[in-house]
């Protein structure tokens, strides 16, 4: 849902999209290069780099799938501009992977691995909020391939390309590095709210040297 906010117009309450965003109607497919193919035999979800037992963590297609479900009703903010509104998302939570493969105390950013290489960096604070979530289904339907099946992530609170599809596992970092699109030219925390597109905007303290 749009953060709620008064209205010019007479106090109503009313959904309102980030700055520069608009409604999209339907759901458009945005990414760079190929839809993979899935192969169950061959995926696995991955937790490598900085656990707290320093061991790598590793779930088959039907273990991952078989972990606690919920659902989250949250937008899609698309920096290209186009907002969907008030999906459902269905899947596990960040937080369970957090619980499940705890972080090294030194954890302060992931990086978030998908498919073919395409990486995202967050903040752990980020990733670690309680309405991030791995989703497998969207309103009640397991997600389509080109929308990221078996798996991508959704991280309600920054713009969409924060959530990699076809997600394959999380490495937990002691210090930030930039993933697929913030090496690019996009912002390297991408709120939608402070309209953080990209990487020029930067604040020292932002980001790791470009
Ligand atoms: N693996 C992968 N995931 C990705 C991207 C990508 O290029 N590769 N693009 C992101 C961007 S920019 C957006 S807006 C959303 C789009 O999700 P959709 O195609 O399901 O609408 O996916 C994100 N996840
Ligand atoms: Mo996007």
């Amino acid at each position: 849902m749009g953060q709620p906010v008064e209205s010019a117009s007479g106090g109503a309450v009313q959904p309102e999209l980030p700055p520069g965003q608009r409604l999209q109607r339907g759901w458009p497919v945005t990414h760079y290069g190929p839809v993979p193919k899935f192969r169950p035999e061959r995926w696995e979800f991955r937790v490598f780099g900085a656990t707290a037992d320093g061991e790598k963590r590793c779930w088959t297609h039907e273990e991952f799938a078989a972990l606690p479900y919920t659902t989250v009703v949250a937008d899609l903010h698309c920096v290209t501009k186009f907002s969907m509104l008030g999906a459902e998302w269905g899947g596990i939570p960040a937080r369970t992977v957090l619980e499940l493969a705890p972080p090294a105390d030194t954890v302060t950013h992931v990086m978030v691995w998908a498919e073919y290489g395409f990486s995202s960096n967050l903040r752990l604070e980020d990733f670690a909020d309680e309405r991030a979530i791995f989703a497998t289904h969207k309103d009640g339907e397991l997600l389509t391939a080109e929308h990221g099946f078996p798996l991508r992530l959704v991280v309600p609170h920054l713009y969409a390309w924060k959530g990699p599809k076809w997600v394959r596992g999380v490495e937990y970092m002691t210090a930030d590095r930039r993933g697929f699109w913030e090496e690019r030219g996009y912002h390297n925390i991408g709120d939608p709210w402070k309209e953080q597109r990209y990487s020029y905007q930067e604040e020292p303290g932002d980001g790791p040297e470009l």
